[in-house]
């Protein structure tokens, strides 16, 4: 098969976004040997080729042809579609699916000792960031005049060293800034890995084998969501249990062997199932109630 016929995914190299990416192809159903140093991974069983970078070039990568698919922080890619947009470029993508993974904030964040009471406290001061459009956007829409120094890495230590007032960088847990004695003050987007993909047609069976992936994602997404429900109930309560089930659908119901007033249920439930929905599902009469992920589905 021609080289330009196989559908390329561009997924970083090693870092936050790598592992997940590699687990969500793995569960699509696409096999390849992962290794080390290599930066270009074929799937043994279908048309697809994996290039690995960082994350920085993925949304480049997607948006200009090179790569068909993409998975990247909301954070880089809002970050590279401005800085396209700023200097008159198309921002050529489109994002297929959130993938509730990596999750983490944009955030402003002051030293501990600086008073900040509302945004206007940032007029006048330098703030250090590696998102200089994401942060002149906001200060634009704020109308702060503030000056942005750009750096590419350990943002959080500009303030201590003296080269800023203030910093805009990545934040999820917050210990870096605890570390750092700054504050978070402000959050500018929330941020997790999504799926992108070119804008641009692609020849027919390429196409093919991007629905069929495309499918595979929702299913793999939707049955990380979903759980299966199975328990044992008295006839006469299942209208009882049957409401405390939202995100339910439609059970199966099946007879016991030799027992009259109590049936099988089985169900899946496409949101998570919590402690306290298997405790009322108890206290409703239900028993041997046993809660299983689900690998994969389609409806
Ligand atoms: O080498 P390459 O350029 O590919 O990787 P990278 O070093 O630029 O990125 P990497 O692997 O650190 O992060 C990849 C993506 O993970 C980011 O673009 C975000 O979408 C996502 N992500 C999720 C994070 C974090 N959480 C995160 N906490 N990226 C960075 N951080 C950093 C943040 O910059 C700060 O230094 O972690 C620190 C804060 O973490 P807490 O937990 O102390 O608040
Ligand atoms: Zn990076």
């Amino acid at each position: 098969m021609l080289q330009t016929e196989r559908l390329r995914i561009a997924i970083q190299k090693s870092g936050r976004l790598h592992e997940n990416s590699i687990e969500l192809l793995n569960r699509c159903g696409i096999k390849f040997h992962f290794s080390k140093n290599a930066l270009l991974l074929h799937a043994e069983n279908l048309p697809i080729d994996i290039l690995l970078v960082r994350d920085d070039d993925i949304p480049t990568l997607v948006m200009d042809d090179i790569c068909d698919l993409g998975i990247v922080g909301e954070n880089i890619l809002l970050e590279k579609k401005l800085y396209k947009l700023n200097n008159g470029d198309n921002p050529n993508f489109t994002i297929v699916n959130k993938l509730d993974s990596s999750r983490c904030r944009l955030a402003i964040a002051v030293p501990e000792d600086r008073e900040f009471i509302d945004v206007s406290s940032l007029q006048g001061l330098r703030i250090a960031t590696s998102y200089p459009n994401l942060l002149q956007q906001f200060l634009d829409e704020q109308q702060i005049n503030a000056e942005i120094l750009n750096i590419s890495g350990s943002v959080e230590i500009a303030p201590r060293l003296g080269m800023a007032d203030a910093i805009c960088d990545l934040v999820s847990t917050g210990r870096t800034l605890e570390e750092n004695n700054l504050t978070e003050v402000y959050t500018l987007i929330q941020s997790q890995a999504v799926l992108i993909q070119t804008n641009k047609k692609l020849k027919d069976n390429k196409e093919k084998i991007k629905s069929l992936l495309l499918q595979r994602v929702l299913g793999v997404l939707k049955a990380k969501e979903s759980k299966y429900i199975m328990f044992h109930a008295p006839k006469k309560s299942l209208n009882d249990l049957k409401s405390l089930l939202p995100g339910f659908e439609t059970p199966t119901i099946m007879p016991l062997e030799g027992i009259q007033d109590r049936v099988a249920v089985h169900v899946v439930s496409t949101e998570g199932v919590f402690w306290e929905t298997v405790e009322k599902l108890k206290q409703a009469g239900a028993n041997s109630i046993l809660v299983l992920p689900i690998e994969k589905m389609m409806n």
